[in-house]
C-alpha cells in the first residue's frame, strides 16, 4: 500500500478548536487523517546551523515531521523570494514584487536542504505531494537524488498571466523545475491555461489535448481540481454550543441591524482597502440605510515581518479610522475592526449572524471564507455571499452576488441589492451554493488530485485501522 509524503512550507499539529489556522491547515489535517503517511516541512521555529534533524511528531491521527531552519534561510527563502517575490507577482501585484538574487538563492539552499532531509523518509511505493509556492523546485531536486517515485505539485496561489511572469529574473528555470513532477495541480481552469500558456508559448513544451505536457525528455499532466472545506465539520461547528453563543452574542450586540462581515488573513490580496472604500461608498449613496448596517471585518495580522503588510495594516487602521470619524453616531460605528484571530466554533458563529458575506480579494488562488460562509448558513433564512469575480471560488459559486472588487460602485450596488433580497431568492440561491461546497468539499479535493496522480483506477487505499 502506497503511503502519501506531504510536503509543505508550515506544518501544523491539529490544535483542536482554539487557532487561527490558515486555510491550508484545516484542509490538510481532514485529508491525511485518513491516510498512513508523513506531513513535512518547517518547524516555524530558528536553529544557529542547519543539522536536518527531524522532530516527528504524532497527534489526532496525523504524523508530523519538522526541521527548524537557520534565521537567514526564513529571511531569504519565506520573507523573501516566498513572500516579497513569488506571492505578489502571483496575484498580479508586481509593484509590490522585490527581485533580489538573495532571496533567489536561499530559496534554492532551502529547497535543496529540504530535499536532503526528507530523500532519506521516502520509500520506493511511496507518493509525495508537494504544496505550493515555497516549494516549486524541490521535486527537481528529489529526482536529482535518485526519487523515482510518483510526484505531484499543488499551487494553492493563482498562477499569473504569462507576460506578467516574465518579469520574474529566471522565470524559465524556475518553471521548468515544476516539470519534475507527474501532476501539477491549479484551483482553476483560468490559472490553469495560463500555466499551459506560459509553457507553451514560453518554453516550447508541447499540450495534448488530454491535458499532457511535453517538454524534452519530460511529461506532466497539469489539472486543475478546485479545493473545498470539510463541510460537514463545518456545518456541525456553526450549530455547536460555542456557535450558539456567539451567534446570540453578535444578534445582542446587532440590536437589529444587519450585519456584513469580512474575514481575512491581513493581506494586501484580500482587498480589505478597496472593500473598506466599497463599504463606504455604500454608505454616502444610501444615507437612509446607515445605520441599519454594521461591517464586521476579522483581520488575524499575517507575515508581520514584511514591509508591505507593514504598510497595509497601517493603511486600514487609517482607513477604517477616518470612515468611523466621519460616519459614526453617538450611538453606532459602521466598521467593527477586528486584529485578532478567533477559534474556528466562534468564527462560525459569526458568520451565521451575518446577513451578508463580504469576500473581495483582488485576487486569491480559491478563498475558502466563500465556502465556509455559505456552510455556517441557517438553511431557512440563510445570508447573502458577495464574492470577487478574481477569487478562484467564483469559478464554481456562480450563485453569489459577484462583483469586481476594485470597483466601490459595484461593490455598493450589490449590498443594496443584497440587503434586499427577498428571502426565497436567498434560499434558491445558497442551496445551489451549499449544493457545491457539500459536492466538492476537501475529500473530495483530495481524491481529485491523488486520482490523477495516481493515474487511473489507483486512487490511494485508506487506512482502515485506527
Ligand atoms: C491560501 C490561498 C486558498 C481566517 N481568520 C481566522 C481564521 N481564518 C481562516 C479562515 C479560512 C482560512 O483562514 C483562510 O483561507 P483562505 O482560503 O481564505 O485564504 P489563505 O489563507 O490566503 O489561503 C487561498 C487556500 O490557500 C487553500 O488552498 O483558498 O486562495 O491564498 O479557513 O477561516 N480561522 C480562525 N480564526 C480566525 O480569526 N480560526
Amino acid at each position: 500500500m502506497s503511503r502519501l509524503i506531504v510536503i509543505s512550507n508550515r506544518v501544523s499539529a491539529p490544535k483542536g478548536q482554539s487557532g487561527a489556522q490558515g486555510g491550508l491547515a484545516v484542509a490538510f489535517q481532514a485529508a491525511l487523517r485518513e491516510y498512513r503517511g508523513i506531513w513535512f516541512g518547517w518547524s516555524g521555529e530558528l536553529t544557529d546551523e542547519f543539522t536536518g534533524q527531524i522532530n516527528f511528531q504524532r497527534s489526532e491521527g496525523v504524523t508530523t515531521a519538522t526541521v527548524d531552519l537557520e534565521e537567514q534561510d526564513v529571511e531569504e527563502y519565506y520573507n523573501g523570494y516566498a513572500n516579497r517575490t513569488l506571492w505578489p507577482l502571483f496575484h498580479y501585484r508586481i509593484d509590490l514584487a522585490e527581485f533580489e538574487r538573495g532571496f533567489e538563492d536561499g530559496y534554492q539552499r532551502v529547497n535543496e536542504r529540504f530535499a536532503d532531509t526528507i530523500r532519506p523518509l521516502i520509500e520506493p511505493d511511496d507518493v509525495v505531494w508537494v504544496q505550493d509556492y515555497h516549494m516549486i523546485p524541490l521535486g527537481h531536486e528529489l529526482r536529482a537524488r535518485g526519487c523515482t517515485n510518483r510526484m505531484g505539485f499543488f499551487l494553492h496561489i493563482p498562477w499569473p498571466p504569462r507576460r506578467l511572469l516574465s518579469s520574474l529574473p529566471n522565470a524559465a528555470q524556475l518553471v521548468k523545475t515544476l516539470l519534475a513532477y507527474d501532476v501539477i495541480g491549479f484551483h482553476t481552469k483560468e490559472w490553469l491555461e495560463a500555466f499551459q500558456d506560459y509553457v507553451t508559448q514560453d518554453l516550447g513544451a508541447t499540450l495534448e489535448e488530454d491535458g499532457m505536457i511535453h517538454l524534452g525528455d519530460r511529461s506532466v499532466r497539469a489539472v486543475a481540481c478546485p479545493i473545498g472545506i470539510d463541510t460537514r465539520e463545518f456545518v456541525e461547528a456553526a450549530q455547536s454550543p460555542t456557535a450558539r453563543l456567539t451567534h446570540r452574542r453578535m444578534k445582542d450586540s446587532a440590536d437589529g441591524r444587519d450585519m456584513i462581515v469580512g474575514v481575512d488573513r491581513l493581506d494586501y490580496s484580500k482587498g480589505l482597502e478597496e472593500r473598506f472604500l466599497g463599504y463606504e461608498r455604500f454608505l454616502v449613496d444610501h444615507p437612509e440605510q446607515r445605520k441599519e448596517v454594521f461591517l464586521l471585518q476579522v483581520a488575524p495580522p499575517s507575515r508581520g515581518d514584511v514591509e508591505s503588510y507593514q504598510r497595509i495594516r497601517v493603511q486600514l487602521e487609517r482607513l477604517s479610522g477616518r470612515i468611523n470619524g466621519a460616519y459614526a453616531d453617538i450611538d453606532w460605528v459602521p466598521i467593527r475592526y477586528v486584529n485578532q484571530g478567533f477559534p474556528r466554533h466562534v468564527l462560525a458563529g459569526i458568520y451565521r449572524a451575518a446577513r451578508i458575506g463580504l469576500v473581495t480579494p483582488l485576487r486569491d488562488g480559491m478563498n475558502l471564507v466563500a465556502k465556509e460562509y455559505i456552510a455556517a448558513q441557517d438553511p431557512e433564512d440563510p445570508g447573502v455571499l458577495i464574492l470577487s469575480k478574481f477569487a478562484g471560488a467564483a469559478e464554481q459559486m456562480t450563485e453569489a452576488v459577484l462583483v469586481n472588487p476594485y470597483s466601490a460602485e459595484e461593490m455598493s450596488d450589490a449590498i443594496v441589492q443584497a440587503l434586499a433580497m427577498p428571502k426565497a431568492e436567498r434560499i434558491r440561491r445558497w442551496r445551489a451554493l451549499m449544493d457545491g461546497v457539500e459536492k466538492q468539499d476537501v475529500l473530495w479535493w483530495r481524491r481529485c488530485f491523488t486520482h490523477s496522480l495516481m493515474g487511473e483506477g489507483q486512487a490511494l487505499e485508506a487506512e482502515t485501522a485506527a
